[in-house]
């Protein structure tokens, strides 16, 4: 081992907090109550009765948090979240932003 790589690896931690980002659901107008539901329990692994709660909150409020994730991780689901919705008709937006 190098003195360098001896001085690096004592002057840094081993490991680093990563970026956290929110995986947020909007609200809208067609996507029916019990998809948003599915799409909770499935892809963020909410109970039913958590998965409800969530869903009335963005059906009332516009907007709601689903997880919170590291960034390739919360772009992963928003994106399978969209790719479901999309193949079943339903107009549903999932989008990230950083905690
Ligand atoms: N507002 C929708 C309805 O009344 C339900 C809904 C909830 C849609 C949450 C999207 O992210 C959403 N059917």
């Amino acid at each position: 081992m190098s003195s360098n790589t001896k001085t690096r690896s004592q002057s840094k931690p081993a490991t680093r907090t990563p970026a956290m980002y929110k995986v947020l659901l909007l609200n809208d107008d067609y996507t029916p109550m019990d998809f948003v539901v599915f799409v909770l329990m499935r892809f963020f692994k909410k109970s039913e009765l958590e998965a409800t709660r969530i869903m009335l909150q963005v059906h009332h409020a516009g907007v709601g948090i689903a997880g919170v994730y590291p960034f390739e991780i919360a772009e992963t689901k928003a994106n399978q979240v969209m790719e479901l919705a999309r193949a079943e008709g339903h107009p549903l937006q999932c989008t990230i932003e950083p905690e």
